[in-house]
Protein backbone atom coordinates (compact mmCIF):
# COMPACT_ATOMS: atom_id res chain seq x y z
CA UNK A 1 0.00 0.00 0.00
CA UNK A 2 1.66 3.71 -1.06
CA UNK A 3 0.47 5.57 2.02
CA UNK A 4 0.49 9.26 -0.11
CA UNK A 5 -1.17 7.70 -2.86
CA UNK A 6 -4.01 6.42 -0.86
CA UNK A 7 -4.13 10.08 1.00
CA UNK A 8 -4.46 11.98 -2.08
CA UNK A 9 -6.98 9.75 -3.31
CA UNK A 10 -9.33 9.94 -0.06
CA UNK A 11 -8.42 13.61 0.26
CA UNK A 12 -8.69 14.74 -3.27
CA UNK A 13 -12.40 12.95 -3.38
CA UNK A 14 -13.32 15.04 -0.26
CA UNK A 15 -12.04 18.35 -1.80
CA UNK A 16 -14.21 17.10 -4.64
CA UNK A 17 -17.25 16.00 -2.20
CA UNK A 18 -16.97 19.77 -0.95
CA UNK A 19 -17.96 21.61 -3.63
CA UNK A 20 -20.39 19.26 -5.14
CA UNK A 21 -22.15 19.05 -2.03
CA UNK A 22 -22.33 22.44 -0.63
CA UNK A 23 -24.07 25.39 -2.28
CA UNK A 24 -22.20 27.54 -4.67
CA UNK A 25 -21.27 31.03 -3.31
CA UNK A 26 -22.97 32.66 -5.97
CA UNK A 27 -26.35 30.89 -4.42
CA UNK A 28 -28.61 33.51 -2.65
CA UNK A 29 -27.95 35.01 0.07
CA UNK A 30 -23.89 34.66 -1.67
CA UNK A 31 -22.08 36.46 1.35
CA UNK A 32 -23.28 33.66 3.66
CA UNK A 33 -22.57 30.69 0.90
CA UNK A 34 -19.13 32.15 0.42
CA UNK A 35 -18.98 32.67 4.65
CA UNK A 36 -19.61 28.94 4.54
CA UNK A 37 -17.26 28.14 1.70
CA UNK A 38 -14.36 30.16 3.08
CA UNK A 39 -14.22 28.14 6.33
CA UNK A 40 -14.54 24.68 4.61
CA UNK A 41 -12.20 25.59 1.85
CA UNK A 42 -9.43 27.30 4.63
CA UNK A 43 -7.94 23.57 4.40
CA UNK A 44 -7.63 21.88 7.28
CA UNK A 45 -6.77 18.23 7.76
CA UNK A 46 -10.06 16.90 6.98
CA UNK A 47 -9.31 14.05 8.85
CA UNK A 48 -12.54 13.18 10.01
CA UNK A 49 -14.23 12.85 6.54
CA UNK A 50 -11.13 10.72 5.60
CA UNK A 51 -11.73 8.57 8.53
CA UNK A 52 -15.73 8.23 6.98
CA UNK A 53 -14.14 7.08 3.39
CA UNK A 54 -11.65 4.87 5.03
CA UNK A 55 -13.67 2.96 7.60
CA UNK A 56 -16.50 2.92 4.86
CA UNK A 57 -14.12 0.39 2.38
CA UNK A 58 -12.55 -1.60 5.23
CA UNK A 59 -16.62 -1.98 6.14
CA UNK A 60 -16.93 -3.14 2.22
CA UNK A 61 -17.65 0.14 0.02
CA UNK A 62 -16.26 -0.80 -3.35
CA UNK A 63 -13.10 1.55 -3.38
CA UNK A 64 -13.64 4.81 -5.62
CA UNK A 65 -17.11 4.17 -5.09
CA UNK A 66 -18.71 7.78 -3.96
CA UNK A 67 -21.57 6.30 -1.81
CA UNK A 68 -19.88 7.43 1.52
CA UNK A 69 -18.93 10.72 0.69
CA UNK A 70 -21.56 12.39 1.87
CA UNK A 71 -21.70 11.34 5.22
CA UNK A 72 -18.05 12.29 5.13
CA UNK A 73 -18.89 16.13 3.87
CA UNK A 74 -21.72 15.97 6.50
CA UNK A 75 -19.30 15.53 9.27
CA UNK A 76 -16.66 18.16 7.71
CA UNK A 77 -19.50 20.84 7.59
CA UNK A 78 -20.39 19.66 11.42
CA UNK A 79 -16.47 20.25 12.44
CA UNK A 80 -16.18 22.99 10.58
CA UNK A 81 -19.45 24.66 12.84
CA UNK A 82 -18.13 24.21 15.84
CA UNK A 83 -14.15 25.32 14.81
CA UNK A 84 -16.69 28.75 13.49
CA UNK A 85 -18.31 29.06 16.80
CA UNK A 86 -15.41 28.28 18.63
CA UNK A 87 -13.43 31.15 17.39
CA UNK A 88 -16.01 33.28 17.89
CA UNK A 89 -15.01 36.32 20.22
CA UNK A 90 -17.76 35.27 23.25
CA UNK A 91 -15.63 31.97 22.76
CA UNK A 92 -12.43 31.46 22.42
CA UNK A 93 -12.22 35.14 20.42
CA UNK A 94 -9.00 33.70 18.17
CA UNK A 95 -7.93 35.38 14.76
CA UNK A 96 -6.52 32.84 13.15
CA UNK A 97 -7.90 29.62 11.70
CA UNK A 98 -6.42 26.98 9.33
CA UNK A 99 -3.73 29.83 8.29
CA UNK A 100 -6.35 32.34 7.70
CA UNK A 101 -8.22 35.10 9.18
CA UNK A 102 -10.99 33.37 11.17
CA UNK A 103 -14.70 33.56 9.73
CA UNK A 104 -15.96 36.83 12.20
CA UNK A 105 -12.81 38.65 11.33
CA UNK A 106 -12.88 38.34 7.40
CA UNK A 107 -16.77 38.81 7.40
CA UNK A 108 -18.44 39.60 10.67
CA UNK A 109 -19.77 38.48 14.14
CA UNK A 110 -23.69 37.82 12.33
CA UNK A 111 -22.51 35.89 9.61
CA UNK A 112 -19.69 33.73 10.91
CA UNK A 113 -22.73 32.66 13.56
CA UNK A 114 -25.12 32.03 10.41
CA UNK A 115 -22.58 30.45 8.72
CA UNK A 116 -21.86 28.11 11.54
CA UNK A 117 -25.50 27.47 11.57
CA UNK A 118 -25.97 26.92 8.18
CA UNK A 119 -23.24 24.58 8.37
CA UNK A 120 -24.84 22.52 10.80
CA UNK A 121 -28.48 22.17 9.62
CA UNK A 122 -26.91 21.74 5.86
CA UNK A 123 -25.30 18.05 6.92
CA UNK A 124 -28.15 16.66 8.32
CA UNK A 125 -29.82 17.49 4.97
CA UNK A 126 -26.81 15.96 3.50
CA UNK A 127 -27.56 12.85 5.44
CA UNK A 128 -31.10 12.92 4.46
CA UNK A 129 -31.33 13.46 1.06
CA UNK A 130 -28.27 11.19 -0.20
CA UNK A 131 -29.11 8.20 1.75
CA UNK A 132 -32.02 5.78 2.06
CA UNK A 133 -34.43 5.98 5.14
CA UNK A 134 -33.38 3.34 7.32
CA UNK A 135 -29.52 4.18 6.61
CA UNK A 136 -29.87 8.12 6.84
CA UNK A 137 -32.19 7.55 9.99
CA UNK A 138 -28.92 5.81 11.38
CA UNK A 139 -26.77 8.63 10.32
CA UNK A 140 -28.37 10.87 11.31
CA UNK A 141 -28.57 9.41 15.03
CA UNK A 142 -25.45 8.81 15.32
CA UNK A 143 -24.05 12.36 14.47
CA UNK A 144 -26.85 14.49 16.32
CA UNK A 145 -25.45 11.89 19.26
CA UNK A 146 -21.80 12.78 18.40
CA UNK A 147 -22.42 16.73 17.85
CA UNK A 148 -25.62 17.08 20.69
CA UNK A 149 -25.63 19.14 24.53
CA UNK A 150 -24.12 15.63 25.65
CA UNK A 151 -21.10 15.42 23.52
CA UNK A 152 -19.33 17.91 21.15
CA UNK A 153 -21.57 20.68 22.24
CA UNK A 154 -21.40 19.16 26.11
CA UNK A 155 -17.48 19.07 26.10
CA UNK A 156 -17.54 22.59 25.00
CA UNK A 157 -19.59 23.67 27.77
CA UNK A 158 -17.58 21.89 30.47
CA UNK A 159 -14.58 23.28 28.52
CA UNK A 160 -15.59 26.93 29.17
CA UNK A 161 -16.33 26.24 32.81
CA UNK A 162 -13.37 25.05 33.17
CA UNK A 163 -11.78 27.54 32.25
CA UNK A 164 -13.60 30.13 35.03
CA UNK A 165 -12.40 28.45 38.00
CA UNK A 166 -9.57 26.89 39.54
CA UNK A 167 -7.81 23.75 38.79
CA UNK A 168 -9.55 21.17 36.77
CA UNK A 169 -10.03 17.45 37.66
CA UNK A 170 -8.27 14.66 35.52
CA UNK A 171 -12.13 13.42 35.51
CA UNK A 172 -13.53 17.30 33.81
CA UNK A 173 -10.42 17.17 31.49
CA UNK A 174 -11.54 13.04 30.67
CA UNK A 175 -14.94 14.66 29.75
CA UNK A 176 -14.26 17.53 27.77
CA UNK A 177 -11.76 15.39 25.69
CA UNK A 178 -13.90 12.50 25.15
CA UNK A 179 -17.16 14.84 24.08
CA UNK A 180 -15.07 17.86 22.48
CA UNK A 181 -12.88 15.95 20.38
CA UNK A 182 -13.47 12.04 20.65
CA UNK A 183 -17.13 11.96 20.02
CA UNK A 184 -16.61 13.18 16.47
CA UNK A 185 -13.84 11.08 15.95
CA UNK A 186 -16.03 8.26 16.66
CA UNK A 187 -18.97 9.03 14.64
CA UNK A 188 -16.73 9.24 11.69
CA UNK A 189 -15.46 5.73 11.65
CA UNK A 190 -18.87 4.73 12.97
CA UNK A 191 -20.83 6.28 9.68
CA UNK A 192 -18.35 4.98 7.31
CA UNK A 193 -18.79 1.81 8.72
CA UNK A 194 -22.45 1.82 8.41
CA UNK A 195 -22.24 2.95 4.89
CA UNK A 196 -19.99 0.13 3.85
CA UNK A 197 -22.42 -2.44 6.17
CA UNK A 198 -20.38 -3.43 9.00
CA UNK A 199 -21.73 -5.72 11.60
CA UNK A 200 -22.75 -4.22 15.00
CA UNK A 201 -19.30 -6.16 16.35
CA UNK A 202 -17.29 -4.31 14.10
CA UNK A 203 -19.15 -1.11 14.47
CA UNK A 204 -18.51 -1.64 18.15
CA UNK A 205 -14.69 -1.80 17.08
CA UNK A 206 -14.70 1.07 14.91
CA UNK A 207 -15.96 3.24 18.21
CA UNK A 208 -12.93 2.01 20.48
CA UNK A 209 -10.65 2.77 17.88
CA UNK A 210 -12.36 6.34 17.86
CA UNK A 211 -12.37 6.95 21.63
CA UNK A 212 -8.56 6.26 21.91
CA UNK A 213 -7.82 7.70 18.64
CA UNK A 214 -9.60 10.90 19.58
CA UNK A 215 -7.97 10.68 23.13
CA UNK A 216 -4.74 10.36 21.21
CA UNK A 217 -5.55 13.48 18.76
CA UNK A 218 -6.54 15.96 21.49
CA UNK A 219 -3.54 14.93 24.02
CA UNK A 220 -1.58 15.45 20.67
CA UNK A 221 -3.10 18.93 20.05
CA UNK A 222 -2.38 19.94 23.37
CA UNK A 223 1.28 18.69 23.14
CA UNK A 224 1.97 20.68 19.88
CA UNK A 225 0.01 23.74 21.45
CA UNK A 226 2.37 23.96 23.93
CA UNK A 227 5.66 23.13 21.68
CA UNK A 228 4.93 24.39 18.22
CA UNK A 229 5.01 27.64 16.57
CA UNK A 230 1.76 29.57 15.18
CA UNK A 231 2.91 28.87 11.30
CA UNK A 232 3.52 25.25 11.68
CA UNK A 233 -0.25 25.35 13.41
CA UNK A 234 -2.04 27.63 11.00
CA UNK A 235 -4.06 29.11 14.23
CA UNK A 236 -2.13 31.15 17.43
CA UNK A 237 0.14 28.55 19.46
CA UNK A 238 0.53 28.50 23.27
CA UNK A 239 -3.07 29.91 23.33
CA UNK A 240 -4.31 27.38 25.44
CA UNK A 241 -1.70 27.77 28.33
CA UNK A 242 -1.79 31.41 28.70
CA UNK A 243 -5.29 31.67 28.74
CA UNK A 244 -5.00 29.20 31.82
CA UNK A 245 -6.61 26.39 30.08
CA UNK A 246 -6.81 23.09 31.04
CA UNK A 247 -5.02 20.95 28.69
CA UNK A 248 -3.33 17.25 29.32
CA UNK A 249 -0.11 19.33 29.20
CA UNK A 250 -0.68 21.89 31.90
CA UNK A 251 -2.98 19.35 34.10
CA UNK A 252 -0.63 15.85 33.88
CA UNK A 253 2.65 17.71 32.61
CA UNK A 254 4.54 17.33 29.31
CA UNK A 255 5.87 13.89 29.83
CA UNK A 256 2.58 11.93 31.00
CA UNK A 257 0.78 13.74 28.04
CA UNK A 258 3.45 12.13 25.68
CA UNK A 259 3.43 8.73 27.40
CA UNK A 260 -0.90 8.67 27.61
CA UNK A 261 -0.73 9.68 23.57
CA UNK A 262 1.56 6.73 22.82
CA UNK A 263 -0.55 4.46 24.85
CA UNK A 264 -4.01 5.57 23.23
CA UNK A 265 -2.15 5.21 19.27
CA UNK A 266 -1.52 1.81 20.87
CA UNK A 267 -4.64 0.80 22.01
CA UNK A 268 -6.19 2.54 18.66
CA UNK A 269 -3.63 -0.19 16.63
CA UNK A 270 -4.53 -2.95 18.42
CA UNK A 271 -7.93 -2.90 18.14
CA UNK A 272 -7.85 -1.74 14.58
CA UNK A 273 -6.17 -4.76 13.77
CA UNK A 274 -8.36 -7.02 15.27
CA UNK A 275 -10.89 -6.43 12.48
CA UNK A 276 -10.41 -8.73 9.73
CA UNK A 277 -9.49 -6.01 7.08
CA UNK A 278 -7.27 -4.26 5.17
CA UNK A 279 -5.99 -1.66 7.71
CA UNK A 280 -2.84 -0.62 6.43
CA UNK A 281 -4.27 2.67 5.40
CA UNK A 282 -5.84 3.50 8.86
CA UNK A 283 -2.69 2.07 10.58
CA UNK A 284 -0.51 4.40 8.92
CA UNK A 285 -2.46 7.43 9.34
CA UNK A 286 -2.82 6.57 13.31
CA UNK A 287 1.09 6.34 13.26
CA UNK A 288 1.62 9.37 11.00
CA UNK A 289 -0.72 11.59 13.81
CA UNK A 290 1.59 10.25 16.50
CA UNK A 291 4.54 11.42 14.51
CA UNK A 292 2.97 14.83 14.77
CA UNK A 293 5.35 15.76 18.34
CA UNK A 294 8.15 13.45 17.96
C1 LIG B 1 -18.64 25.51 19.39
C2 LIG B 1 -20.11 23.50 19.77
C3 LIG B 1 -18.77 24.06 19.65
C4 LIG B 1 -17.71 23.25 19.76
C5 LIG B 1 -16.35 23.67 19.57
C6 LIG B 1 -13.96 22.08 17.77
C7 LIG B 1 -14.16 22.75 19.07
C8 LIG B 1 -15.43 22.51 19.83
C9 LIG B 1 -13.24 23.58 19.55
C10 LIG B 1 -11.97 23.90 18.84
C11 LIG B 1 -10.85 23.81 19.79
C12 LIG B 1 -10.36 22.42 20.02
C13 LIG B 1 -8.97 22.27 20.47
C14 LIG B 1 -11.17 21.41 19.86
C15 LIG B 1 -10.79 20.01 20.04
C16 LIG B 1 -10.91 19.30 18.77
C17 LIG B 1 -9.86 19.74 17.82
C18 LIG B 1 -8.46 19.41 18.10
C19 LIG B 1 -10.27 20.42 16.76
C20 LIG B 1 -9.37 20.81 15.68
O1 LIG B 1 -9.46 19.79 14.74
P1 LIG B 1 -8.41 19.58 13.61
O2 LIG B 1 -7.02 19.69 14.18
O3 LIG B 1 -8.67 20.86 12.69
O4 LIG B 1 -8.75 18.32 12.89
P2 LIG B 1 -8.55 20.99 11.10
O5 LIG B 1 -8.47 22.49 10.88
O6 LIG B 1 -7.31 20.27 10.64
O7 LIG B 1 -9.80 20.39 10.54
Amino acid sequence: MDFTAELKRHTTRVERGLDQFVPRPDVRPARLHTAMRYSLEAGGKRLRPLLVLAAAELAGARPGHDAALPAAIAIECVHTYSLIHDDLPCMDNDDLRRGRPTAHKQFDEATALLAGDALLTHAFALLAENYPGPLAATLVRELAGAAGSRRLIGGQMEDLLAEKKAGTTTDELEFIHLNKTAAMIEAALVMGGLVGGATEADLATLRQIGRHLGLAFQIIDDILDATADTATLGKTAGKDAKAGKATYVTVRGLPAARAAAEEHSTQATTLLRSLRADTRFLEHLLASMAARTK
